[in-house]
């Protein structure tokens, strides 16, 4: 039972009251109260692998804003890490790997991780979320999202060792060798669905796959080596928990000229970063798809009267339809003010119920 299922409506395109909303990195280092979380823990790892901490810090954002959903405080790079490639976070300079993978041997090596116990942290963090949510008689404040990275998304990491600007170790494997990069990919992609579908197993209501690097993919290989192995993780979530009916939300950083293709992919929903006009994305991908964004998150360094306009213009861009999840078109910039967050949240609610109002049922429009 859930106190607010407005974000499961829009997912499932049905009609609701306002339009909801929640950001991408909505707990982390913008907020006083998650810095200090994780001064307490120590490192970002120590924070992310203590399912005490991590139901804190998830917690956090919807204790100042009136959010839509809670999003399971981990990190894509959970799943690499379980492989054994010795993942550190170092200050400035973010993920490493100890072991990346670079030849066959190592590929040879690479074994889809067993998720319990390797990540039965994640699934212990879930449970304590979903506790933490809840009020006396079990009602969900929230929905709880989880989420995994693309399975090229965590090749990208798995191979060039960390964060990188031009891909020089995976794109002279996937041009060269491109059935290494395939085995890579086949094992990631068994890999994500059996940790989405433990995700499920612990209670998540929705869940969200990134695909932060499938935008620097040439045309060719973005169907081949990031849009075919994520409709495989969909297709074998789907088949083997059938039953539980999780939406499932794809988001392709830079995927704006391919949302035709991604709509094929089997998702709910896509998420679009802010290139991305939601008029046009909304007529593209026709109405079996709910759409997730797209505000740049470098609106919310401008002052609040600019944020509000340009809230409103993402509303507007969508139209009163069903189906329309707001939210930045990526992360949340750690320099972002607080007090700015409040102020889209706040003109979310307001405009978009405003906007329902103004807008009739029997209105064609609305219903197209
Ligand atoms: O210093 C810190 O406190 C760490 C910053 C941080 C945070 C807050 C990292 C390190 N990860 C996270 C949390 C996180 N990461 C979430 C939590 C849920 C939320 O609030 O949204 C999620 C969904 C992620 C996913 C993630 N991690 C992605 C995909 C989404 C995206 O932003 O594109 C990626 C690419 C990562 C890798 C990663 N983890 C952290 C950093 C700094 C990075 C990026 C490294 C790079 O630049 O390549």
């Amino acid at each position: 039972m859930l106190a607010n299922d407005t974000f499961l409506r829009a997912l499932k395109r049905a009609p609701t009251d306002y339009t909801p909303v929640w950001i991408m990195r909505q707990a982390g280092r913008y907020l006083p109260e998650y810095n200090e979380t994780r001064a307490r823990a120590g490192h970002f790892l120590a924070l992310m692998k203590n399912p005490d901490y991590a139901t804190e810090v998830t917690l956090q954002p919807l204790a100042r804003f009136p959010l839509d959903a809670a999003i399971l405080f981990s990190d894509i790079l959970t799943v690499p890490d379980a492989m054994g490639l010795g993942l550190t976070f170092n200050a400035g300079s973010g993920p490493r790997f100890a072991h990346p993978v670079r030849d066959e041997a190592d590929i040879a090596r690479l074994k889809a991780p067993m998720i319990d116990p390797a990540l039965r942290y994640v699934t212990d963090a879930i449970r304590q979320i979903r506790q933490a949510l809840s009020d006396a008689k079990g009602v969900q404040r929230a929905p709880l999202i989880g989420f995994s990275g693309s399975p090229w998304t965590l090749a990208c990491y798995m191979v060039e060792g960390g964060r990188c600007d031009d891909f020089r170790w995976i794109k002279s494997m996937l041009y060269a060798r491109p059935d290494l990069v395939q085995r890579i990919l086949d094992l990631n992609t068994r890999a994500v669905a059996d940790y989405l579908n433990a995700q499920i197993d612990a209670g998540v209501h929705a869940l969200m796959i990134f695909d932060t690097w499938g935008g620097v993919l040439a045309h060719r290989a973005f169907q081949r080596f990031s849009l075919a192995p994520i409709a495989r993780v969909i297709a074998r979530v789907r088949a083997s928990r059938a039953d539980a009916h999780i939406p499932i939300i794809v988001f392709t950083k830079g995927g704006g000229l391919w949302l035709e293709a991604l709509a094929a992919s089997g998702a709910d929903a896509l998420g679009v970063d802010w290139t991305v006009d939601l008029t046009a994305a909304r007529q593209r991908i026709g109405k079996q798809l709910a759409l997730q964004g797209n505000l740049d998150p470098a609106v919310l360094l401008a002052p609040p009267d600019i944020i509000r306009t340009e809230v409103r213009a993402a509303l507007d861009a969508y139209g009163p339809h069903p189906g329309h999840i707001f939210n930045l078109g990526h992360g949340i910039l750690p320099c972002t003010p607080p007090h700015h967050v409040a102020e889209m949240v706040e003109e979310v609610h307001t405009y978009s119920r405003a906007l329902r109002q103004r807008t009739s049922e029997s209105d064609p429009f609305y219903s197209a």
